[in-house]
């Protein structure tokens, strides 16, 4: 019988929420730290633990046929993948701030300024539709401390509560786009009889937290 293989986040914001989904869905497994895959006792199914940014490309090429990952991570990723189930937590948005400070009203002031991001590909979607040009700086982390270091204008990264922006005398600017965790499927694997048990069975856990 077939097995199917679902990824999500090792640790970080995702983890524990995601575990929680699938055992709120009746999901035996153990939840081992140090072990890249669990198998799930009572359903054709393997769980994964990845870094997420590794899971939109791992549904793509199939090497999980299902995943549970930010929109953010996976609209950064460019993927062709099938959305299957908002799921209702990690919500963040992406926004663009600026020092609180400055003098930048307008969006279009943001021409020809530096902006840092680990969101390169979605802020230079989201720029260039605005016909905006400016110079994206491409960080791994720490963004927010970037401006106050002189190294950027502006910064571009999630946001949930705003308490990293405002201890680091940033405010808000533009929204970029606003994100959660999702459900994603190899494209076509919506038509699978597995993965339809196991979006029914997620759907009716989450109806029965509205
Ligand atoms: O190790 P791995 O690569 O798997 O994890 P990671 O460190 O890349 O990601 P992680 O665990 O930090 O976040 C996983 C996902 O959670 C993100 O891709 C988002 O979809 C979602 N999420 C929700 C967030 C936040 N809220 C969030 N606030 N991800 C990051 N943040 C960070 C943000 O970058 C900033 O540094 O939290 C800070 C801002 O938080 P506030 O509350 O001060 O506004
Ligand atoms: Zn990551």
């Amino acid at each position: 019988m077939k097995t199917l293989k679902i990824a999500i986040q090792k640790s970080g914001r995702l983890n524990e929420k995601s575990v929680e989904l699938l055992k709120n869905c009746g999901l035996n497994f153990e939840n081992y730290k140090s072990s890249l895959i669990s198998p799930v006792s009572n359903f054709p199914l393997e769980i994964l633990f990845l870094r997420d940014d590794d899971i939109p490309e791992y549904v793509q090429d199939g090497i999980a046929d299902l995943g549970i990952v930010g929109e953010n991570v996976i609209q950064e990723t460019e993927v062709e993948v099938s959305y299957l189930q908002k799921l209702g937590f990690g919500k963040c948005s992406l926004k663009i701030a600026v020092p609180n400070n400055n003098s930048i009203t307008a969006l279009e002031q943001l021409n020809g300024k530096a902006i840092a991001t680990t969101y390169p590909v979605i802020l230079g979607k989201y720029l260039a539709e605005k016909n905006i040009t400016s110079d994206i700086r491409t960080i791994s982390g720490s963004v927010e401390i970037s401006p106050g270091l002189g190294l950027s204008d502006a910064i571009c990264d999630l946001v949930s509560t705003g308490g990293t922006l405002k201890s680091n005398g940033l405010v808000p600017f533009a929204d970029v786009m606003s994100s959660e965790a999702v459900l994603i499927g190899q494209k076509g694997s919506e038509n699978d009889d597995l993965v339809q048990e196991l979006i029914q069975r997620i759907q009716s856990v989450l109806r029965a937290k509205e």
